[in-house]
């Protein structure tokens, strides 16, 4: 028997046959009682119907780990440099009735756990043989709140989607041109009425993420990507560039360091991430120093906050980062800058807009050089192929959703194949390999321009998210093996509400 089903497919995995029944659709487990146990089954029961509860005698499950009924979820800590997952790691064996789980934290169990009820087959335990870890600690996707309103019950929602494929970072990018979306206190008309998040909201999703091993990794995106957000909010000095869209904040602007500083605190207050991203990107028609001095500044203010700062890979032109922070690049080659095209995708009242973003872009050539000579490690989001904004070029078997790219999706990048992440690594991309640049985990991301409802974002992400978790969490798996199983995920996907998961004919076949 081989159990297929089960997205990141494990390192080392076999079924010998079946093991025992579950009964009543419950998985017994012999542990001490722990948040960990509570967590595990509350996903287990929404993606694969299967409760989890904790017995003394007779279980199907024998869970032995490190800290066992101790320690509550500490959220993970995504630690990235060169540490590979060994906080992460469990076996599986067969042993008298039932299978023993051993792992080295609470960390490991979780996913241990999910690794058994996505092999239950027809209610049956398989006889499972598994050894497992994770290459990459970070293993994340970036989600744009911003462009669409996620309320918190569908965030919720992707954060459950995020552990059952084993990945541990939500990146949630709260703030950017049109709109800010978190509460800040002492600046009581910068949220957006109605669709921002309470202080109330933030520590809901920081629980629920948490308890589920999913560090929730905040960002306010400055000093550009302000254009209309600030504008007018209580005596923030936000600059008019030489073109309506083109606005970005300067340190020394009125209110601005301050205002910036009470961001990041309500962040620091209410996610326990060791890292706080402070965007960095794109600050089109921001003088160089003016850019440098902001990132540098907002760099010290997290520091002063004892995070790290984290930021998209422009910023590390300001020499701002350090070996022990982060930075997260995601200018693909193909993506480069081309614009003429752009001139021909946007209406003319962009151009000059357009004009800027070609000049700073261009830079963007030597941003992975930059990054390994000073030795930052690097969170990989090349938006080839790990932007899910992207259409897809292979065709759906559902007729009805093939024109879904009609509307869906970024116009300005060319479309790629569902699969084609099966082809990428970190260790295939030329730049970084060149460069030297030491990767520190993998971070899909889906920007939201063009999504309308829960549906549109259950058609970008789904297949493709659980292609790229596989290939974060072990890149060595078999293609065909890996096709297989993310097709047997669709009842699962459906069952936590993504039933518009993109049927792409290279996964579910025609
Ligand atoms: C670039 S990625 C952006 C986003 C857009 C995205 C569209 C990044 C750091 N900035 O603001 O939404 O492209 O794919």
């Amino acid at each position: 028997m081989t159990v297929t089903e089960i997205i990141p497919l494990p390192k080392s995995m076999e079924a010998s046959g079946t093991l025992r029944g579950l009964r009543d659709g419950v998985l017994r487990v012999r542990t001490a009682p722990s948040s960990m146990i509570e967590a595990a089954s509350a996903v287990s029961s929404a993606a694969f119907g299967i409760v989890i509860v904790v017995v003394d005698e007779d279980a199907d499950v024998v869970l032995r780990y490190d800290d066992a009924g101790t320690s509550a979820p500490t959220g993970a800590d995504p630690r990235p440099a060169d540490r590979r997952g060994e906080s992460e790691a469990y076996r599986i064996r067969v042993e008298e009735d039932g299978l023993l789980l051993t792992a080295a934290s609470g960390e490991g169990a979780f996913r241990g756990l999910l690794t058994i009820v996505g092999a239950v087959t027809d209610g049956t335990l398989p006889a499972l043989h598994v050894d497992d870890h994770p290459d990459h600690g970070w293993r994340g996707l970036s989600l744009d709140v911003v462009r669409r309103w996620f309320p918190v019950e569908e965030v919720t929602r992707i954060i459950d989607l995020l552990a059952v494929h084993k990945m541990n970072v939500l990146h949630l990018h709260l703030t950017d041109s049109q709109a800010w979306r978190f509460e800040v206190p002492d600046h009581p008309g910068v949220a957006a009425p109605g669709e921002s998040y309470s202080l109330k909201d933030l520590s809901v999703l920081e629980d629920y993420a948490r308890a589920r091993y999913v560090t929730i990794v905040p960002e306010i995106d400055v000093p550009g990507h302000v254009a209309a957000s600030l504008v007018e909010v209580d005596g923030i000095e936000v600059v008019e560039g030489d073109h309506p869209f083109v606005r970005y904040l300067t340190w020394g602007g009125a209110g601005v360091a301050g205002f910036v500083r009470d961001g990041f605190a309500v962040l620091a207050e209410h996610f326990a991430s060791p890292y706080l991203h402070l965007g960095g990107d794109e600050a089109f028609g921001a003088p160089h120093d003016e850019y440098v001095r902001f990132v540098r500044a907002s760099a010290e203010v997290i520091r002063g906050l004892g995070r790290t700062p984290l930021g998209w890979q422009e910023a590390v032109r300001a020499d701002a980062l350090g070996d022990r922070d982060l930075v997260q690049l995601w200018i693909a080659e193909r993506d480069r800058f081309d614009l003429d095209k752009a001139k021909r995708t946007f209406p003319e009242e962009y151009h000059p807009l357009l004009t800027q973003a070609a000049e700073l872009f261009a830079l963007s050539v030597e941003d992975a050089a930059l990054i390994g000579a000073a030795g930052i490690p690097t969170i990989v989001s090349s938006s080839d192929p790990l932007y899910l904004d992207r259409r897809t070029s292979d065709s759906s078997r559902d007729r009805a959703q093939d024109d879904v790219w009609a509307r869906l999706g970024n116009p300005g990048y060319d479309a790629t194949s569902t699969t084609s992440v099966l082809e990428w690594s970190p260790s295939t991309q030329e730049d970084i390999v060149d460069a030297g640049v030491r990767v520190a985990g993998i971070e899909a991301a889906l920007w939201c321009e063009t999504v309308r409802d829960f549906d549109d974002v259950a058609t970008l992400l789904l297949p493709r998210l659980a292609l790229i978790a596989q290939r974060a969490w072990d890149e060595s798996a078999d293609r065909k093996d890996v096709i297989a199983a993310a097709a047997a995920q669709a009842s699962v996907w459906e069952r936590l509400g993504f039933e518009s998961y993109y049927r792409s004919v290279e996964v579910f076949g025609a």
